[in-house]
């Protein structure tokens, strides 16, 4: 198994910044560590679209991408890497825009319409700026970049208060300063909070420097490191120890922009099945099948809503993929229809690892044997590895002809009804060998992606095995229903791999700590792109306390994925398992607001589709910056938001009954549960010119309440109670307005709605509604924008709840959009111990005004 290489300890043990005065190390002194280094400039020449500088034999090329996205692409011998790429969308990969070039004494560079780069010619140093000054990206004068054999690293600077962000799934603080990683998929099960690494490999990270971002990729896929402040103080670095140099630098400056152009490079979620985002029971493995009908039973008979239930293992014959075990499953096909007549969509595990087994008459062996798709050794045999089935081969998912075969795999659960995929164990984990995987010298066939038809070593291949088998799994689903929208997970993933499947944390354990490690890791991946993602609920190891399982079903109410799982031989987990009828009160509670805020949630799930905007957001994603321009509080990695509106204020210790501080971003709040506004804030009494500043809300956690605010001047969404996502809901749509703190302040929101499977949606059957409010110091005013879309959907009537308010309205009115024959007075209602006034009006989507006047 190779090793991280580190190059500094030895030769450059000194400070880091200390190296800059190492800029005139000789040819000499290079060659006797063995090493290259990209230390000045001898020739440069500008391209169209950036500029191409040669340090010695290396060549070092940076283009504009568009005036906000470079990339930068570096061959130690005087040619640049393979153009290819398995994360990047290969129109974003040839993207191009013109540069201006900018030449003096002492630099070369080039100027675009938001950045300017300047490459300094002795000692090398590249340095990226905005055109307000804001340093993006600095490299390390006299040493930005070093080869060690294949091996290279580059290194920047580091102020003090810059953060990371991103990686992907790897635990830990949101926060990724004084942290060093390293990206080899593995399958961790057990692993903790200092575990690295874990299933999934991202090289994608986000820089915040007082407010202003960027993104780094590294698109390497070989075993790669990352290095925030660890070995040195000021500075991080990141490195391979083969593959391409080839990373791209996305400016923001908002965190959102950043966000928004790591999509454009590497595609976005598209849009799920709306059931996948209610409530999913598992557990590994719910057998025989009469045990599965008495879970979904169970679920409709304890009215706890619920949309999936899912399969493990055990359902197969034999733990062969592929397989139905007959004498467990005598009924499959009907119990899926069963459970389908009741809303229960199954979800079915299909590992990778096919069972060895020639001459059995099991058809994807003989299949995957006849079209030549396994993975080989060097001398040409078929890899053979132990996994589940025992000796396994593993389809060759880097070859496109192998990827379309796995695809026809699916065809027979498709036809039996099937909703969903699980791609497990796509590291590739195996059994019985100290690196838990493939020898590092299989070997893998690649084509596509701008990749020359060659072979490739393990080594290369590791990181993206698990992103091409769920790729194979969505495509050969796209193929076989293609107006069906499907749903796969993956636990192995690269950069990118979002494009193809949803994921969670894999193996976590039933411990408070882990709880609470969910928060951080959710964050990293939607920021990474992952943004369908969930941890076992509960916890997949161990069996959790009573009140640990009721706390974690009420916070991922509010996750994007709610998927109760667990292992073999714990606990019964279910919703209704382990507690007090409080206790299990509580957790349906939970569940059922997850299913009334779907409007909500889906909105914002098709805004993630479009936009690459994480579900699941941290704090500064939102608010970047208080009123004073200051960079907000990083320190909290507990809270974060639903959507652009709701703030989870999660306790930083969920097992203490401590109080706990949140510090809310610098906008009004309002206490989702009551209503009220949430004190200290100027309210509509108190409307002044003062800023508001990030304020302290003292927190009094109990097991009732999981602590939501809502951001004022936001429009909420809501619907009635539904037991799954499939029931048509009866009664009005909701819109919950909490108005804006000062009369000028902004206050909107949106709904989107479609039929939830198909991909009608493309051909302009959804449902879009713009709302937005206003306020004066004695009134609100709503208007419901007129319905975009054909969708028709299940209201005629809206429910407006207006929050934040102390008495009853002196009057109220609505009147059709546009309408010249003036508003007509409609009753309103006043709910003290919720803080609103109700008032509930026919809609018949041609868009409408409604007035309150306090
Ligand atoms: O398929 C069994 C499990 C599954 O339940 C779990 O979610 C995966 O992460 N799987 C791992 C295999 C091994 C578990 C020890």
């Amino acid at each position: 198994m190779q090793r991280v290489v580190r190059f500094f300890p030895v030769v450059f043990g000194f400070l880091f910044l200390a190296a800059t005065s190492q800029a005139n190390s000789t040819a000499e002194a290079q060659q006797n560590s063995g090493c290259v280094r990209l230390d000045r400039v001898t020739a440069s020449r500008a391209t169209s679209n950036g500029i191409e500088i040669r340090s010695g034999a290396a060549v070092m090329r940076i283009t504009a991408l568009r005036d906000d996205v470079l990339r930068v692409r570096v061959g130690q011998a005087g040619e640049l890497p393979e153009d290819a790429s398995w994360a990047v969308l290969p129109a974003s990969r040839t993207a191009t825009v013109a540069a201006t070039p900018e030449s003096s004494d002492s630099a070369v560079g080039f100027k675009t319409a938001k950045l300017r780069v300047s490459v300094q010619r002795n000692p090398l140093a590249i340095t990226v700026t905005d055109l307000d000054g804001h340093v993006i990206a600095d490299q390390l004068p006299g040493r930005p970049i070093e080869y060690h054999g294949d091996a290279f690293r580059a290194y920047f600077k580091s102020p003090q208060d810059e953060h990371y962000f991103a990686l992907g799934d790897k635990p830990g603080p949101l926060d990724r300063r004084n942290e060093a990683f390293v990206d080899w998929n593995t399958d961790a099960f057990g692993w903790q909070e200092s575990t690295d690494p874990i299933y999934k490999s991202i090289p994608f990270f986000i820089t915040f420097h007082k407010g202003v971002s960027a993104g780094i990729f590294l698109d390497n896929t070989w075993r790669a490191s990352f290095d925030f402040n660890k070995e040195y103080r000021d500075g991080y670095s990141f490195g391979s120890p083969g593959g391409p140099l080839d990373y791209y630098i996305l400016y923001g400056p908002a965190p959102k922009a950043v966000v928004e152009s790591w999509a454009w490079l590497v595609g976005t979620t598209p849009l799920p099945p709306l059931w996948s985002l209610g409530y999913q029971q598992s557990r590994y493995s719910y057998y025989p099948e009469a045990e599965v009908r008495r879970i979904g039973a169970r679920l409709r008979s304890e009215r706890i809503p619920a949309d999936v239930i899912w399969l493990d293992i055990d359902y197969q014959l034999s733990n062969r993929p592929f397989t139905v075990d007959p004498q467990r499953f005598p009924h499959f096909e009907q119990m899926i229809k069963d459970l389908k007549a009741e809303h229960l969509h199954t979800v079915v595990i299909t590992d990778l690892h096919i069972a060895h087994l020639p001459n059995a008459g099991y058809k994807p062996y003989d299949e995957g044997t006849a079209g030549d798709h396994f993975v080989k050794n060097p001398d040409g045999s078929t890899y053979v590895g132990s996994v589940w089935p025992g000796p396994a081969v593993f389809p060759d998912f880097t070859q496109q002809a192998s990827r379309e075969w796995w695809g026809t795999l699916y065809a027979d659960f498709v036809s039996k009804g099937v909703a969903g995929f699980w791609n497990d164990m796509n590291e590739p984990a195996v059994f019985g060998v100290a690196s838990k995987t493939m020898p590092d010298d299989v070997q893998h066939r690649i084509d596509g992606s701008g990749f020359a038809a060659r072979t490739a070593s393990h080594l290369e291949i590791h990181n993206v095995f698990g992103m091409q088998n769920s790729r194979g799994t969505f495509d050969g689903l796209r193929k076989l229903s293609p107006d069906t929208r499907p749903f796969v997970m993956t636990r192995a993933s690269y950069a990118g791999g979002q494009r193809y499947a949803a994921t969670w944390t894999g193996d976590n354990s039933s411990t408070w700590n882990h709880f609470r490690q969910t928060t951080p890791q959710l964050l990293n991946l939607g920021l990474s792109g992952f943004a369908m993602s969930g941890a076992d609920v509960g916890g997949f190891a161990g069996s959790p306390q009573s009140e640990l399982l009721t706390r974690w079903l009420e916070v991922a109410a509010f996750h994007p994925i709610d998927r109760d799982h667990t292992a073999v031989g714990t606990a019964p987990q279910e919703p209704w398992e382990n507690g007090t009828k409080k206790d299990v009160d509580l957790r349906r509670r939970y569940i059922e607001e997850r299913y009334r805020l779907m409007p909500y949630i889906y909105t914002t799930t098709e805004e993630m589709s479009r936009t690459g905007l994480p579900i699941m957001r941290p704090l500064f994603l939102e608010f970047p910056t208080d009123v004073n321009g200051e960079p907000f509080d990083l320190s909290d990695s507990n809270s974060f938001l639903l959507g652009p509106d709701l703030l989870v204020a999660q306790s930083p210790y969920p097992d203490e009954t401590d109080d706990y501080s949140v510090a809310l971003p610098p906008v009004g709040w309002y206490d989702y549960w009551s209503g009220a506004e949430v004190d200290g804030h100027a309210g509509r009494k108190a409307i002044d010119n003062t800023a508001i500043k990030q304020q302290e809300v003292h927190i009094h956690p109990t097991i009732d309440t999981v602590p939501v605010f809502v951001r004022a001047g936001a429009i909420v969404p809501e619907q009635p109670l539904v037991q799954s996502t499939e029931q048509k809901p009866d009664g009005p749509l909701t819109l919950r307005v909490y108005p804006p703190i000062k009369p000028g302040d902004d206050c909107h929101g949106s709904l989107y709605l479609d039929d939830g499977v198909s991909y009608a949606f493309q051909k302009g059957d959804f449902l879009r509604v713009a709302f937005t409010c206003s306020v004066t110091a004695h009134g609100l005013t709503l208007t419901v924008a007129p319905r975009q879309g054909s969708f028709v959907p299940w209201w005629n009537q809206l429910s407006i709840e207006v929050y934040g308010q102390g008495k009853a309205a002196k009057s109220a009115s609505a009147s059709a959009a546009g309408a010249s024959d003036g508003a007509r007075p409609i009753s309103a209602r006043f709910d003290a111990e919720h803080h609103r006034i109700t008032a509930v009006i026919p809609d018949d989507g041609k868009g409408l005004e409604m007035q309150l006047a306090y």
